[in-house]
């Protein structure tokens, strides 16, 4: 099954990527992402055979036990690919190195089970439409908004109906470091 791995995304930045992607409506032509798909990749593992899928959960849960929250503020849009047919979304303006540093050691954890996935450099985001026509180079103002992100999963991917299904396979809450584990 076609898998990745990726972050969901709390209350406040998920309502202020709506509104953003509401506003690119008025101005930018392509096919919008659905709100309930918005996500961040941390890895793109792609087909990976059903027993092994026992792997990239042990991975999340290894790479994630000592993963505090991390608090993230949305930034700037920005676009992938080709201007007439690009993928477009909004990046982090806090929260950046920390995101990359998980999506590492997520990655880490995939490799020492021998699982292999996409290895382009990471650039965190959240795609709001792909074959985006930003040719015109007329983008709005995004809405920003300051946020936790505390949920990592495991996704099935379902490229078989009119639109992606993304499924959740394995959710891990991120927890706050306790004080006492810090000190030692
Ligand atoms: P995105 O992170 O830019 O949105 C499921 O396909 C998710 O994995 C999508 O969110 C997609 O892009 C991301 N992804 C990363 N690398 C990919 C690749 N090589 N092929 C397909 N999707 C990829």
């Amino acid at each position: 099954m076609r898998l990745f791995v990726a972050t969901e995304l709390s209350e406040p930045l998920f309502e202020a990527l709506c509104e953003t992607s509401c506003s690119l409506r008025d101005c930018v032509r392509g096919r919008f992402v659905a709100p309930d798909s918005f996500h961040v990749t941390l890895a793109f593992l792609g087909e990976v055979p059903q027993a092994q899928v026992v792997l990239a959960q042990e991975a999340l849960d290894e790479a994630c036990e000592l993963q505090p929250p991390i608090e993230v503020a949305l930034g700037a849009l920005g676009s992938f690919g080709r201007p007439r047919k690009s993928t477009l979304w909004q990046g982090f303006a806090r929260g950046v190195d920390e995101l990359g540093g998980l999506a590492g050691d997520v990655r880490e954890a995939l490799l020492t089970r021998g699982l292999t996935y996409d290895s382009a450099a990471f650039v965190p985001h959240v795609t709001l439409m792909r074959a985006a026509d930003v040719t015109s180079g007329l983008l709005p103002m995004p809405t920003v908004a300051k946020g936790s992100i505390d949920t990592v999963t495991l996704f099935r991917s379902d490229l078989s109906g009119e639109r992606p299904r993304y499924e959740p396979l394995h959710r891990v809450r991120l927890q706050p470091l306790d004080p006492e584990e810090e000190q030692r």
